[in-house]
């Protein structure tokens, strides 16, 4: 390629972006962009696939059988949105193989939130209330992602989001009104998710190295900040109506502002858990590294039928 075509590929590129359409696998774009949509899908695959476990703790002990189908439909539907996004990610060039050892090498990141432990039941309707109540907040906006196969994947997670959401909120309405000991575990439950619910969306938008650049070119469509915010505004109401306090002394509604003002979030204990230093990082990559391992035989049976179907 001249340098004449890449400054043509580059405008091409630029135009598109500017004029909100989508970026296609075969079309060129800088490495810089590839590089950053590449790393913020296999960042969210596995996030999900990770988000797995502190459900998928509690399936053997769901309290009863139309709980247990719930639960498993849902967290077997976290794997899937992992395998929409491995498969956008390979769109662009990467190796899901390669993607997967750097997830159990702890060399690519996923989300902090699972990173907590899942205690009660009570912790399933709220990973559904908050956990995907955040998850929709910040993905609602990626289905306008300038890089097409990503975009269109958040369109299907979402109505999926969408529906745990809802059932996290059920289950949590059903034990409000039940004994006071329910009650107290979904308070609990809050108290402990809600302040890593809010960690979910990153880094405050000063210390957050990669926003300037993916708003720039389309990546991202919000800054942190303003999703986290939104993220707030919606919640305090679904909290009055089920009963249970937020953990924040400092939350209350800012008319002048028109959105709730909320108090400092930890940002080292953020920090800390995504370097590697939460309650259960080592605990949630062990099991992953050894259910990749118990999966060896899968991958070499299905290369091996692959083979003889070629040469058949
Ligand atoms: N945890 O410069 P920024 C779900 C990293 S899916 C860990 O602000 P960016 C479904 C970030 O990667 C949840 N690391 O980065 C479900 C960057 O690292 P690097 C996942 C975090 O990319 C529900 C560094 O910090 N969702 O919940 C976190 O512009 C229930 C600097 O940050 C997505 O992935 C964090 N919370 O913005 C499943 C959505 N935040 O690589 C089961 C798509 C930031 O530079 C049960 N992703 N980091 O070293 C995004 O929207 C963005 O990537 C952000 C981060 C907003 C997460």
């Amino acid at each position: 390629m001249t340098a004449v075509d890449e400054v043509e590929l580059r405008q091409h590129f630029e135009a598109t972006i500017a004029h909100d359409q989508r970026i296609e696998p075969r079309d060129w774009m800088p490495d810089g962009y590839r590089n950053t949509v590449i790393r913020q899908i296999a960042q969210h695959a596995h996030s999900e696939i990770i988000g797995m476990q502190p459900e998928g703790n509690w399936i053997t002990r769901a309290p009863s059988l139309r709980r247990k189908a719930i639960l498993i439909a849902k967290v077997q539907d976290e794997a899937g949105h992992g395998l929409y996004l491995y498969s956008a990610a390979e769109t662009l060039g990467a190796d899901r193989a390669d993607l997967t050892d750097k997830l159990i090498t702890s060399r690519q990141k996923y989300s902090s939130i699972f990173n907590y432990p899942t205690m009660s039941y009570a912790d399933v309707g709220v990973i559904g209330w908050l956990v995907d109540g955040a998850a929709i907040c910040n993905q609602v906006p990626l289905c306008r992602s300038s890089y097409g196969p990503y975009a269109r994947a958040m369109i299907r997670i979402c109505k999926e989001e969408s529906f745990h959401q809802r059932q996290g909120y059920e289950l949590l309405m059903t034990m409000m009104r039940g004994t006071t000991e329910q009650q107290a575990m979904v308070q609990d439950a809050t108290d402990r998710f809600w302040w890593p619910s809010l960690m979910m969306f990153g880094p405050p938008d000063d210390a957050s190295p990669n926003t300037a650049r993916s708003m720039g070119w389309g990546i991202k469509r919000h800054t942190n900040d303003e999703l986290r915010q939104r993220f707030v505004d919606m919640t305090v109401p679904q909290a009055q109506k089920l009963g249970v306090t937020l953990p924040d002394a400092q939350l209350r509604w800012n008319g002048e502002r028109g959105h709730y003002d909320f108090g400092p979030i930890d940002w080292q204990e953020f920090f800390a858990v995504v370097k590697g230093d939460g309650p259960c990082n080592s605990q949630r990559i062990e099991h992953r590294r050894r259910a990749h391992e118990d999966g060896a035989w899968v991958r070499e049976a299905a290369i091996a039928h692959a083979r003889k179907a070629v040469a058949r």
